[in-house]
Formats: C-alpha cells, sequence, structure tokens
C-alpha cells in the first residue's frame, strides 16, 4: 500500500507542474519568431494571419507532424512532449522556418 503511494507520488512530482501555452504567428510569409523556448508537455498554437493558406511541419525525429494547411484567423495546436529542437516549416512557402527549443 505504502509503495503504490510512493509511486503516485513519484509520478505526480516529475510531471510538469503547469503545461503552458504560446502562440507562433504565420504573418507577411514567415513566422512571428524565428526560435521559441518552451518546456516539455508545452502548446504551441500556430495562427495563420496572412489572407492566404500556410502549413505547418515538421520532419524532426524528436517530434514529426503536419497541421495541414489553413486560412486566416484559424490555428492549429502541437503539444510538445520530448526534449530537443524541432524545426518548424511551412509546405506552402519553403522559406518560411522557425525552431522550436523543448527543454
Ligand atoms: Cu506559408
Amino acid at each position: 500500500m505504502l509503495s503504490k503511494v510512493s509511486l503516485l507520488l513519484a509520478v505526480f512530482l516529475t510531471a510538469p507542474a503547469f503545461a503552458a501555452e504560446h502562440t507562433v504567428g504565420q504573418k507577411n510569409k514567415a513566422f512571428t519568431q524565428k526560435t521559441l523556448t518552451i518546456k516539455q508537455g508545452d502548446t504551441v498554437h500556430f495562427e495563420n494571419q496572412d489572407p492566404f493558406f500556410h502549413n505547418v511541419y515538421s520532419l524532426s525525429d524528436i517530434q514529426t507532424f503536419d497541421l495541414g494547411s489553413y486560412p486566416k484567423g484559424e490555428s492549429r495546436d502541437v503539444t510538445f512532449e520530448s526534449k530537443g529542437v524541432i524545426p518548424v516549416e511551412c509546405a506552402i512557402h519553403p522559406n518560411m522556418s522557425m525552431e522550436i527549443s523543448v527543454e
């Protein structure tokens, strides 16, 4: 019984205290930040602020994702579960790129 309580406590104590949320815009065919440092478990909202479609994807070994293409005013979310530096790009505009550092 005691060991079960200890295990639960250990899991609780090692979990991130608060998962934060961040917003990165896509504006003038660029991400509004070239780099963003976040904590493991945080969520990033990628918000399209341009009057045309953008995409968000990463081919990183750390976390691969593709949020598809979406228009102005929409945002899509990624929760980053693993530590490392993750390059993020837009498939529609090859010059658009940024990096997310998950600590
Ligand atoms: Cu784009």
